[in-house]
């Protein structure tokens, strides 16, 4: 049978069930709501043939699932499916929609996201001419739609031919190339990390909503007092009236799991857009926290609007009670920068997030959860989603806040230039005006910023070069137009109780100011090959960039490759290496610090302890200068195709040897080795708030376990911040000792110093130290033993050995399943158990186990 005959058999059916009057599941009582997800084609519009496609998605994947294109992401496919960007795309469906919604006043379609020019026909009459695929687009249906077939045609235009007249017309090259002309992900048109793929389509759902007289357009929250006995939370309306005249109606807001009862506030309605509110009052009310710190409580409330005692529409939304203030106050070295939530200054730990995947709409919310608690897991308190990717979804930011994860937000342009012209600025105030309104109620979002590294492009990368002095005077006054004041107005406006930044970085490289006020990305480590010793040494009031690429593990490599292609330097592993220095890059650190290795497992393994010892080295130099540096956010959290790059996690979520070692870097109490002008330095850096009480275990050891020195040290570690004085407490050494004396007399190559905090009796804290880069180690054969035992999800590991085994790395082929630690040291006499969690029944699991260890 046809596609399409079964597509008309569907459509009799959903047409009788809507004769009979039953409504569907989508409906609420008097605002109905009604999907278009099915029965869509899909055809190259110069082309005759229609195939299947799925909406919410895109070109590329409807492609792939009707077989059309060979895989993307697999060997070098990428450049077989470039074609695909000059081409037009013609969606198409036809739907019945139930006869009690054609008897609405109002009927209106919206379209969530369109993926970017299209031309929108219902019935065959032009409802919208879309250009942005970060706004939401609307249009009144009520005159077209009809019982029976409707017809929904989006036609979308080449996003690459669009441009083509304009970026000629535009007299200049601006920085970023044609693609600044379109509001469209950025990292579409390929990225130093990601694949050229400019794909088009219906990304995000579309939507008809229907109603008589009146319903809800938006909701914002504001907080206006909070205290240890009650809050008071301000619920601001934005309702529309299609009523001739006014009405009197009400608002009844229900606070979910509280017995009190509901808030009921009479309102009278004029045609239009009313802005009404109600207040709450919320009695002991809890706050909203980072996991760190406390529990990440969210209030949930029902908002009915209702006449007469009928409900018109209702709505639930979610809100976390805090206060989140941006500090940015002179002291004697420059200009602070830091967060303070619920009036607590807080260090801000984690990573900088780009989309999880080329082709958004394939991205569920499990895979974004599961994201989520991985950068939970590892400690990290703020993710900063990256300006040249998408706003997300709202999951996504609905699983931050349930996570206590803040975020930092830039709007989506990054390292280029903008046009100034008056449809482009109209365009970026309503798409800023769109994702500010939907997402304001999330507590997680800590920041608006304008953009990426655009600021820092014009002042330091020669971009004002090539450019007259009118030019460069034009495109200066469209930069500001766009960021210094279309975007904070917009804020303003609408969410007006976040702070608004204009660009991260504040200040280029090489700029002093880079380093005493605002944020900072660090790239003199990686671009200009300085030694990761120099992330000791630069030190901002706030990191939100600095990294270092590394191989996916080697089940990823397996994924996109055939066995010919496992070499660094074939056609096939370049293709998924986007930096044109990459492998030079990484091959030249590796150098200074390892043996190179000879074969591409190894290098692939080595590659990624290569990452992750520079980044810990980076993240703890960043925490021992708390309080003059208040956040470390490393490039970047995760990938959105299998790729060489500086993630920590690959695109299937696997963690590198980065994520582990960020884990325990991160961690709320951190024992910091460090030598410093010749002096063996044990800091401890507590993010607690309450003072802490323990012993500091060091020791010096040799590769056979021998104890060559010791000393137990109590610490009495003062709790972070304490609120009541206001003041932020220093970290510092709790030990120190000069190494020549600690070395005397011992070979320095093979010993290893050991520093454990212990607190309530248990192991809290600890790190190891080597006095020699891991090539000059004198690592023999360890012998390391495993003992293996089932535990209810899974097997618990121990290992242990005879002489050091240094970053053991586990991996089990072929089970699903997740190390809760990896690339571990092994020492003599300090056997180290971790656990392999699976839900599946695994034959012979101890033969399946696979080590690795440095040698
Ligand atoms: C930073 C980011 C990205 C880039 C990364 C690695 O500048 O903002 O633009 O992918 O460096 O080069």
């Amino acid at each position: 049978m046809t596609h399409f005959i079964k597509s008309i058999i569907k459509q009799i059916i959903l047409f009788l069930f809507c004769c009979l009057g039953i409504p569907g599941p989508l409906f609420t009582e008097n605002t109905l709501r009604f999907d278009i997800d099915k029965e869509w084609t899909f055809r190259n519009a110069s082309k005759q043939e229609w195939f299947p496609a799925s909406v919410p998605g895109c070109v590329h994947t409807d492609l792939l699932n009707n077989r059309l294109i060979p895989d993307p992401f697999y060997r070098n496919n990428e450049k077989a499916v470039q074609w695909i960007e000059n081409e037009d795309w013609e969606y198409l469906t036809r739907f019945i929609v139930p006869g009690p919604l054609l008897q609405k006043q109002n009927i209106e379609i919206s379209f969530e996201g369109l993926d970017t020019y299209a031309r929108v026909s219902l019935n065959d009459t032009q409802i919208l001419q879309t250009h942005n695929m970060f706004r939401e687009w609307k249009a009144d249906i009520k005159h077209l739609l009809k019982p029976g077939e409707n017809t929904l045609r989006i036609y979308f235009r080449s996003p690459v031919k669009e441009v083509e007249q304009k970026w000629k017309q535009l007299g200049y090259e601006l920085p970023g190339g044609a693609r600044v002309m379109t509001r469209k992900a950025p990292y579409h048109y390929g990225w130093d990390w990601g694949p050229r793929l400019v794909t088009s389509g219906i990304w995000r759902p579309i939507k008809i909503t229907a109603w008589d007289s009146a319903r809800i357009e938006s909701i914002r929250f504001v907080r206006e007092k909070s205290d240890h006995d009650k809050a008071v939370i301000s619920v601001v309306l934005d309702i529309r009236s299609t009523s001739p005249k006014e009405e009197d109606m009400e608002i009844q807001i229900k606070t979910a799991g509280q017995n009190t009862p509901p808030v009921i506030s009479p309102i009278r309605l004029s045609r239009g857009l009313n802005r009404r509110q109600a207040a709450i009052r919320i009695d002991k009310p809890q706050l909203w926290w980072t996991h760190d710190l406390g529990t990440p409580h969210l209030y949930e409330f029902e908002i009915c609007l209702k006449s007469k005692k009928e409900i018109l529409d209702e709505k639930k939304e979610r809100f976390g009670l805090r206060t989140l203030e941006l500090i940015r106050e002179k002291d004697e070295k420059g200009t602070g920068f830091y967060f303070k939530l619920n009036g607590v200054p807080l260090f801000m730990k984690g990573a900088n997030y780009i989309p999880q995947d080329s082709f958004p709409n394939r991205v569920t919310p499990e895979r974004s959860k599961s994201l989520i608690n991985s950068a939970k897991e590892a400690n990290m308190n703020m993710l900063r989603v990256w300006g040249g990717g998408i706003y997300e979804n709202d999951d996504f930011y609905s699983f931050c806040d349930e996570a206590g994860i803040l975020i930092w937000q830039d709007f989506m342009f990054a390292c280029s230039m903008v046009p100034g012209d008056s449809d482009f600025l109209e365009n970026v105030r309503q798409e800023a005006a769109d994702n500010v309104k939907r997402l304001r109620n999330h507590p997680c979002i800590a920041l608006w910023c304008g953009n990426n590294e655009s600021a820092e492009g014009w002042a330091n990368w020669g971009w004002q070069t090539p450019f007259s002095p009118q030019q460069r005077q034009q495109s200066g006054n469209d930069y500001d137009n766009v960021f210094l004041r279309i975007l904070p107005e917009v804020v303003r406006e609408y969410d007006d109780a976040r702070p608004y930044w204009p660009s991260s970085p504040s200040f280029g490289r090489g700029n002093p100011r880079s380093l005493t006020e605002g944020d900072s990305h660090y790239w003199g480590v990686w671009h200009d090959e300085e030694p990761f010793s120099v992330l000791q040494q630069k030190i901002p009031r706030f990191m939100s960039e600095y990294g270092f690429q590394s191989f996916p593990p080697l089940k990823t490599i397996h994924y996109f490759t055939l066995p010919q292609d496992l070499d660094a330097e074939s056609d096939v592993m370049k293709t998924h290496q986007k930096h044109p220095r990459g492998n030079r890059l990484i091959q030249t650190y590796m150098l200074r610090d390892y043996n190179l290795p000879t074969d591409f497992e190894s290098f692939v393994y080595v590659s990624q302890l290569l990452q992750a010892e520079g980044i810990k080295l980076g993240i703890e130099a960043h925490r021992r200068a708390k309080p003059y540096c208040m956040g470390t956010l490393y490039w970047q959290l995760n990938d959105c195709w299998p790729v060489v790059s500086w993630s920590g996690m690959d695109y299937y979520g696997e963690w590198k040897a980065l994520h582990y070692f960020a884990k325990k870097a991160y961690a709320p109490v951190l024992v910091s080795p460090v030598e410093e002008n010749g002096r063996l330095k044990v800091y401890i850096v507590s993010d607690k708030l309450q003072p802490l009480q323990g012993v500091l275990k060091l020791s010096l050891t040799d590769f056979s376990g021998a104890v060559l020195w010791k000393s137990d040290v109590s610490c009495q570690i003062p709790a972070d911040y304490p609120i009541k004085e206001g003041r932020k407490s220093e970290s510092r050494p709790f030990f120190e000792i000069e190494t020549s004396t600690l070395l005397e007399g011992k070979d320095k190559t093979r010993a290893v110093f050991t520093a454990d905090l212990i607190l309530a009796g248990e192991i809290t804290a600890s790190n190891l130290y080597y006095f020699t880069p891991p090539k000059e180690l004198k690592l023999l054969d360890p012998r390391v033993r495993f003992e293996v035992k089932p535990v209810p999800v899974g097997y618990s590991i121990t290992l242990s050995c005879e002489t050091p085994a240094k970053n053991v790395f586990l991996s089990v082929d072929g089970v699903e399943g997740f190390f809760t630690d990896n690339f571990v040291d092994v020492l003599p006499g300090r056997p180290v158990t971790l656990f392999f969690k699976t839900y599946a029944k695994v034959a012979d699991f101890e033969k399946k186990l696979k080590a690795a260890w440095l040698n």
